[in-house]
C-alpha cells in the first residue's frame, strides 16, 4: 500500500506493536488531539470570513494581548482533551496554572502540554501558524492528586511531541521516540495521511533564521554567532541565506526539511532580566525532541534543551535548533567566550 494511504492511527498502532507495554490509550490521546486540530484548521482556513480575527481584549499570563483564534484553539483543545479519558492534567501557554482534568471525566496517566496557536503575530495576515504539543506520563502515583512536579519534567521524559501546521496544507509532524513522521490532511477524506516518512534534517544547512532586529539587545557572543552565519568561513564558502517567518512552527518546519538553524537567542530588551522568549515546556522541549529524532540538535546555546530541568510552568529559554553542524558551531562560539570570561557554561540556565 503506498505510504500516502497510511493514516496516523494505523501508523501509531504499527509503532505501538513495537513497544510491549502499549495499551492503545496513547492512540486515543492522539485521535482526540487530531480531532481538535481538524476543528482549529477549519476555523483558521475561514478566518477572514468569520469573526475570529483580532483581539479578545484580554491579556494572557505571558503579558501578551490574546487573539480570538488563540482563545478559540485553547478552548477547543481543553474541551476535547478533558474528555479523552487518558489525561490527568494539561498545561497551556494561555493558562497561568496547570489544568487538572475534572474528576467528572475519566482520567489517565498522560499529561499534555501545548501552545494552542503558535505564531499569533501572524494570525491576521494569513501566514502559517500552528499548534505545538508535548506528551508526558505523570510521575506521582495515580491515586494521588497530580502535582506541578508532574508537569515540570525535562524534555528527555517526553513520550511524544509534535505540531500541527496550518498553512498551504494542514500537516501533523510528530515523534514518539522512533523517528519523525509528517502527515498531510486530505480534506476530501478528512484524514491525515503519511506524506513525509522518517524525516531527517540535513547534517549542515544553507539557511539561518533569527529576528535580527534585536541586534542592539544581544551580547557580543550572540552577535558573533549570527555574524558567523552571514560569513563565508564555512565548508560551502558562502553565506547562509536568511529566512524568518516569525512563527516558530513554520520556521522550524522549514529547518526540519531543508536544514540550517533557527535561533531565538537571549536578549537584553529587559536589562534587569535578560532571557529568551520561547517557552521551555510548550515550545523548546517538543521542538528539541523532534530535531534530535530527525538527526539534528537543540541547545540553549551550549546546554542540550532536552536536559534542562524546568522549575516553572512558563519558563523561557534561548533556543538554537536545527542541523547538527550549525548548532555545534553556535556552542563552539559561546563556549569560547565563556572560557575567555573564565566562566563555565554561564549561559546554560
Ligand atoms: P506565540 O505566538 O505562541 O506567543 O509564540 C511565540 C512566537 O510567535 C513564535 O512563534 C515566534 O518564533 C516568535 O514568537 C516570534 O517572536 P518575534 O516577533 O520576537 O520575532
Amino acid at each position: 500500500m503506498a505510504y500516502s494511504q497510511v493514516t496516523v492511527t494505523e501508523h501509531l498502532l504499527y509503532h505501538q506493536q513495537q513497544s510491549p507495554q502499549a495499551t492503545g490509550r496513547f492512540t486515543n490521546l492522539f485521535n482526540d488531539l487530531i480531532l481538535a486540530a481538524k476543528i482549529i484548521s477549519r476555523e483558521v482556513n475561514k478566518a477572514g470570513l468569520v469573526d475570529v480575527l483580532g483581539f479578545t481584549g484580554d491579556v494572557n499570563v505571558q503579558g501578551e494581548r490574546v487573539k480570538k483564534l488563540d482563545e478559540y484553539a485553547n478552548d477547543i483543545i481543553i474541551h476535547r482533551m478533558e474528555r479523552a479519558g487518558v489525561l490527568c492534567a494539561m498545561a497551556s501557554e494561555e493558562n497561568a496554572e496547570m489544568i487538572v482534568v475534572p474528576d467528572k471525566f475519566k482520567r489517565g496517566e498522560y499529561i499534555l502540554i501545548f501552545d494552542p496557536l503558535d505564531g499569533s503575530s501572524n494570525i491576521d495576515v494569513n501566514v502559517n501558524i500552528g499548534t505545538i504539543f508535548s506528551i508526558l506520563r505523570r510521575k506521582s502515583p495515580a491515586m494521588q492528586d497530580v502535582t506541578l512536579g508532574d508537569m515540570l519534567q525535562a524534555g528527555v521524559e517526553q513520550v511524544g511531541a509534535g505540531y500541527f501546521l496550518y498553512g498551504t496544507s494542514t500537516m501533523l509532524v510528530y515523534t514518539t521516540g522512533q523517528g519523525v513522521y509528517g502527515f498531510t490532511l486530505d480534506p476530501s477524506v478528512g484524514e491525515f495521511l503519511l506524506s513525509h516518512p522518517d524525516i531527517r534534517i540535513p547534517e549542515q544547512g544553507k539557511i539561518y533564521s533569527v529576528n535580527e532586529s534585536y541586534w542592539n539587545y544581544w551580547d557580543e557572543p550572540t552577535r558573533e554567532v549570527v555574524s558567523w552565519f552571514k560569513g563565508v568561513d564555512n565548508p560551502r564558502g558562502k553565506p547562509h541565506s536568511l529566512r524568518y517567518i516569525g512563527s516558530l512552527v513554520a520556521d522550524f518546519h522549514r529547518t526540519l526539511l531543508y536544514g540550517g538553524i533557527f535561533m531565538y537567542p537571549m536578549d537584553y530588551r529587559d536589562p534587569k532580566r535578560p532571557r529568551g522568549k520561547l517557552r521551555l515546556l510548550c515550545e523548546a522541549s517538543p521542538m528539541a525532541m523532534l530535531a534530535e529524532q530527525a538527526g539534528g540538535l537543540a541547545t540553549d546555546g551550549t546546554k542540550r534543551i532536552m536536559e534542562i530541568e524546568p522549575h516553572e510552568l512558563h519558563q523561557r529559554v534561548p533556543l538554537f535548533v536545527g542541523s547538527e553542524y550549525d548548532v555545534r558551531k553556535v556552542s563552539e562560539i559561546y563556549r569560547k567566550h565563556a572560557q575567555k570570561d573564565g566562566a563555565d557554561d554561564l549561559r546554560s540556565i
